[in-house]
């Protein structure tokens, strides 16, 4: 990364140079200053070339066949001649180790499609970290030209409110059986979905697919809509079938064909892109805060007060803010 040509790297992505993309995102996710001002530049050459690509966000519980589905449906899309990136928002993720994307096998004829790319997870940052670069990932894939990108998350924490906020159709995946409690996901997570698709519909599975459908079907008629004029679907879909994610895909392109008429498509995207910009302000507030020397100084001294009962917290806390 020492001598990078930024107007060739630049080139590179708009000329749909998987290397060049590849190194781009290398620098988005850099943590070293020049590398971050060098990205700031690439991003913002890139965005007049982004924002045309269907963006779907998935998540479900671990298990419950995310990368199976990614990769069904991917194979699908880049078979009929789309440009699919895959992409990931897993905090936990070590890129070596156990995440999500992390073994690629699972995505193995994915990977190898000559109209796919899979990028794991950033590594070793705070989900808001993860979820901004993965966002400007998002971009960069697109002004490279994908125009279909898929982005897993783990079913678990924060990671779903992080993605719904970064994708035109958020799809929370289910499996038939396990239990009424349903499985561990939140009813926000319900809230945000835009479809439920309850997975591995094949074999011998298929009456408890048809129960859990029901189930969820009356337990959805208590949730407001995300969108107004969308009410979220619950579909049923098999990753080890051939082509048995197509109907959920064909969901997603229903509800996109409505939503740009009602002018809720991009509304949508309007509002995420100021709730992404109040987010970046908020961490910078954060990172300003952590980095500034008064403060720095100041924080022994006032733990201790407060520590002891001499100040109140919230005494301490505006003192410390007033050296912002
Ligand atoms: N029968 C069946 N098995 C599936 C289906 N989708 C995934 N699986 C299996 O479920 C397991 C977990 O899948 P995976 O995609 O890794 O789940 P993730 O943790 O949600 O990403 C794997 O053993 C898959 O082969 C499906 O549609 N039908
Ligand atoms: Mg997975």
């Amino acid at each position: 990364m020492q001598d990078v040509d930024l107007e060739a790297l630049i080139q590179g992505v708009i000329d749909r140079n998987r290397r060049m993309t590849a190194k781009a995102m290398t620098l988005l996710e850099s943590r070293v200053p020049e590398h971050q001002e060098m990205a700031a530049k690439i991003m913002e050459k890139l965005l007049p070339l982004t924002g045309n690509s269907i963006r779907l966000g998935v998540t479900g519980v671990p298990g419950v066949g995310k990368s199976t589905f990614i990769e069904n449906l991917g194979v699908y899309l880049a078979d009929a001649g789309h440009q699919v990136a895959v992409l990931a928002v897993d905090p936990s993720s070590k890129r070596s180790g156990g995440s999500i994307l992390g073994d690629k096998t699972r995505m193995e004829k994915l990977s190898a499609h000559a109209n796919a790319f899979i990028r794991p997870s950033p590594a070793g940052e705070t989900l808001g970290g993860v979820a901004a670069r993965t966002r400007e990932m998002m971009l960069v894939c697109e002004a490279a030209g994908f125009d279909v990108i898929l982005v897993e998350t783990v079913g678990v924490g924060q990671s779903e409110t992080a993605v719904a906020a970064m994708v035109d159709f958020f799809l929370v995946l289910m499996i038939a059986g396990a239990g009424d409690e349903l499985q561990g996901i939140k009813k926000g997570v319900l809230e945000l979905a835009d479809g439920i698709a309850i997975n591995k519909a094949d074999g011998d599975n298929q009456d408890r697919v048809a129960q859990a459908k029901k189930d969820l079907e009356n337990a959805m008629h208590l949730i407001l809509p995300a969108t107004a004029a969308w009410q979220t679907p619950v579909m049923t879909c098999s990753s080890v079938v051939e082509k048995g994610t197509v109907p959920v895909w064909e969901k997603v392109l229903a509800h996109r064909k409505i939503c740009k008429a009602s002018g809720d498509f991009d509304q949508r995207r309007k509002n995420q892109a100021l709730e992404w910009m109040w987010t970046l302000v908020d961490e910078g507030l954060k990172q300003m805060f952590k980095n500034n020397q008064n403060i720095n100084a100041q924080i022994p001294a006032v733990s201790h007060q407060v520590a002891q009962g001499k100040i109140s917290p919230s005494a301490a806390a505006r003192t410390l803010l007033s050296y912002l």
